[in-house]
């Protein structure tokens, strides 16, 4: 019947043993004295050639891992380290920026200035566009007492090495004091805009 031929045929190409015919499988079994059911690919062994090969490649993927772990870790160290340099240079200059922006602001040194006791008093008229007297000069460690008044319009008053500035509205006095603990030259500025001659509103204070 031609339907027992085609379901013959379909099993023969499923299943490759039995494509063998009878004879065939014979003589195999004579050549090789075992039987082709019981051939080298038994249940248990192959059970366990996969399982082999899973170790093989588990301890492949461990080792590969294992060393993309390690290159991960010198990777992370290199970029801590990276890091740690980069704040490192920057702590450095912030300190060396910080130490540069003191001595420019400050001068020399203050911590060194022992007070004389001595108390020194102006008087002080600002007007468009001076003030006067245009110079004041005082020892080192001298407390200074300035009593400013402007007879005109309103003027400022800054020292800004030593951190003063005011407002002088017209003809009130404004008191300030302050230590002369910074030796030099600091230019006395007006810092109201005046008029025409602002800019060249200037006094000195000097501290010998
Ligand atoms: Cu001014």
């Amino acid at each position: 019947m031609e339907e027992e031929k085609l379901s013959e045929h379909i099993e023969k190409e499923t299943n490759p043993e039995n494509s063998l015919d009878s004879v065939q499988q014979q003589k195999i079994e004579e050549n090789t004295g075992q039987r082709i059911k019981d051939s080298p690919t038994s249940p248990s062994e192959e059970a366990e050639e996969p399982e082999n090969l899973t170790r093989a490649q588990r301890r492949k993927i461990k080792r590969k891992l294992f060393k993309e772990e390690k290159g991960l870790g010198r990777e992370k160290k290199a970029k801590k380290k990276k890091v740690h340099t980069i704040l490192l240079i920057t702590l450095f200059l912030v300190i060396i920026s910080t130490v540069i922006f003191y001595k420019i602001n400050k001068g020399i040194s203050t911590t060194n200035i022992i007070p004389t006791g001595e108390t020194k008093e102006f008087n002080i008229i600002a007007r468009q566009f001076s003030f006067s007297p245009s110079t004041i000069e005082v020892n080192r460690g001298d407390k200074v007492k300035l009593t400013v008044t402007s007879v005109d319009v309103t003027h400022g008053i800054a020292i800004p090495q030593y951190g003063v500035d005011e407002i002088l509205r017209p003809n009130r006095a404004v008191n300030i004091e302050f230590i002369a603990n910074k030796p030099g030259k600091f230019p006395l500025v007006c810092s109201v805009a005046c008029g025409t001659g602002h800019t060249g509103m200037r006094s000195r204070l000097v501290v010998n």
